[in-house]
């Protein structure tokens, strides 16, 4: 890692401007920057100088540490009676048909499907209907602790609890202390999209508010739990509501500290009602990963989702703030498959994915959902690799040339 005062005289030594040798100073230094600084980062920043901030935190947060871990998904239906354009699930509705609609019996077995395997987190989360309502997830949530108690339940948004509480008259408070006792363990990022109401009601018109988005997350954290927050972005949004996005997870993690993670989630155009928007570049999906890194100063961990932007960026985005790339996952979120993710088969071994860390030299840790080690893989060589010249031998790219 290059120390404080070596990045100080690399930028001291640069043409840089007043203000990004400012925001640079201030980073190094540990301080936060201003929302005017965030929004001068998105505007006038280049990708090389927002890498080198962004590693200098994410290095003196976890070292060389990339974490993952083992996890499946399950999606109860893929029909949602919201319309939100970015969703290829919305248009469903009026084929309903063509989707699925499963039953709380044919979720346990799904679950019971992994029985021996050494998952430790399902995340549950999927379209809004009415039979989907409290009562069927608190059984939900029951059965699957019931049958296996060590399982981690991360499960539904507040698009989902906004809905179901309001159905079943309970406030905010009440609903997210029965989802606690029913088994919820903690609450993934979704639904947060983007919170500024000039694009909410573009995109996500009807569903709950960004305010209702962070009450809810703010009552769960009151419980003393944990939850991670997302940010769509790459569609209409502007860079500054971008930056009121990310203003609005730092004042509620100032308040709670309940987040763990903040996950900024690619908008990507296939089958939904925004496909002629253009997708975003690579570069400017390094720059968001960077740019959240450094403006969060108060989230422990940034991270990328693999199997939406694919295992070569997710491998790039380790040098520019991200220090966790999800789970090993088999039976992925048909999301982002519809939505036209690059990664057509979007389940990774274990050894795929400690590989892929280790080829941009970084230490593989698998964690459990509130981020404990439950085994460091930096030391580990899988059978069927062989070690020569120090490095492992890798499926996809030589080292030697
Ligand atoms: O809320 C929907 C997004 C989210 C598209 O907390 C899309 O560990 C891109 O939040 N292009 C759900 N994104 C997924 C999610 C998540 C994923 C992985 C880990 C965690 C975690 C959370 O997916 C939705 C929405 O923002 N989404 N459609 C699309 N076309
Ligand atoms: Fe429904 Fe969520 Fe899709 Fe919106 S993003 S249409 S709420 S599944």
């Amino acid at each position: 890692m290059r120390s404080k005062s070596e990045l100080m005289s690399l930028l001291e030594d640069s043409n840089l401007s007043t203000t990004l040798r400012e925001i640079a100073k201030k980073t190094l230094e540990g301080e936060r920057i201003s929302e005017e600084e965030g929004l001068h980062l998105f505007n006038h920043a280049e990708i090389g100088y927002l890498g080198i901030l962004a590693n200098y935190i994410r290095e003196k947060k976890h070292g060389n540490h990339t974490y993952f871990n083992r996890n499946f998904h399950m999606e109860p239906t893929n029909v949602c009676l919201y319309t939100c354009s970015f969703c290829s699930y919305s248009r469903l509705i009026k084929k309903r048909e063509e989707g699925w609609e499963y039953t709380l019996e044919e979720m346990l077995e799904m679950v019971k499907k992994y029985d021996g395997e050494p998952v430790t987190e399902v995340h549950i989360v999927g379209g809004v209907l009415p039979q989907y309502d409290l009562k069927f997830y608190a059984d939900l949530f029951a059965a699957i602790k019931k049958h296996r108690p060590e399982l981690h339940i991360k499960a539904l948004t507040p698009v989902e609890y906004h809905y179901i509480f309001k159905k079943a008259k309970v406030d905010y408070a009440e609903g997210m202390r029965q989802m606690k006792e029913a088994g919820l363990d903690s609450m993934p990022g979704g639904g947060a999209e983007i919170f500024h109401p000039e694009i909410r009601d573009e995109i996500a018109g009807g569903k709950c508010s960004g305010e209702e988005w962070l009450q809810i997350h703010e009552e769960w954290h009151k419980l003393g739990m944990r939850s991670n927050a997302t940010m769509l972005y790459g569609h209409i949004e502007k860079m500054k509501h971008r930056v009121h996005h990310l203003e609005s997870l730092r004042q509620l993690q100032d308040k709670t500290g309940g987040f763990q993670t903040f996950i900024p989630l690619k908008f990507r155009n296939k089958g939904n009602q925004m496909s002629h928007i253009p997708e975003s570049m690579v570069i400017e999906d390094l720059r968001n990963y960077a740019i959240s890194r450094i403006y969060l100063d108060n989230f422990d961990h940034i991270k990328a989702y693999w199997p939406m932007i694919g295992r070569e960026v997710a491998q790039m985005s380790m040098a520019f703030g991200v220090d966790d790339i999800d789970g090993t996952i088999d039976d992925t979120t048909k999301i982002y498959t519809m939505a036209g993710s690059e990664e057509q088969n979007p389940a990774m071994s274990t050894r795929e994915l400690v590989n892929l860390i280790k080829m941009v030299d970084r230490k593989p840790i698998e964690r459990d959902t509130l981020y404990n080690v439950v085994t460091d893989y930096s030391e580990h060589v899988f059978e069927e690799d062989t070690v020569y010249k120090g490095y492992v031998s890798l499926p996809v790219v030589n080292k030697d040339n």
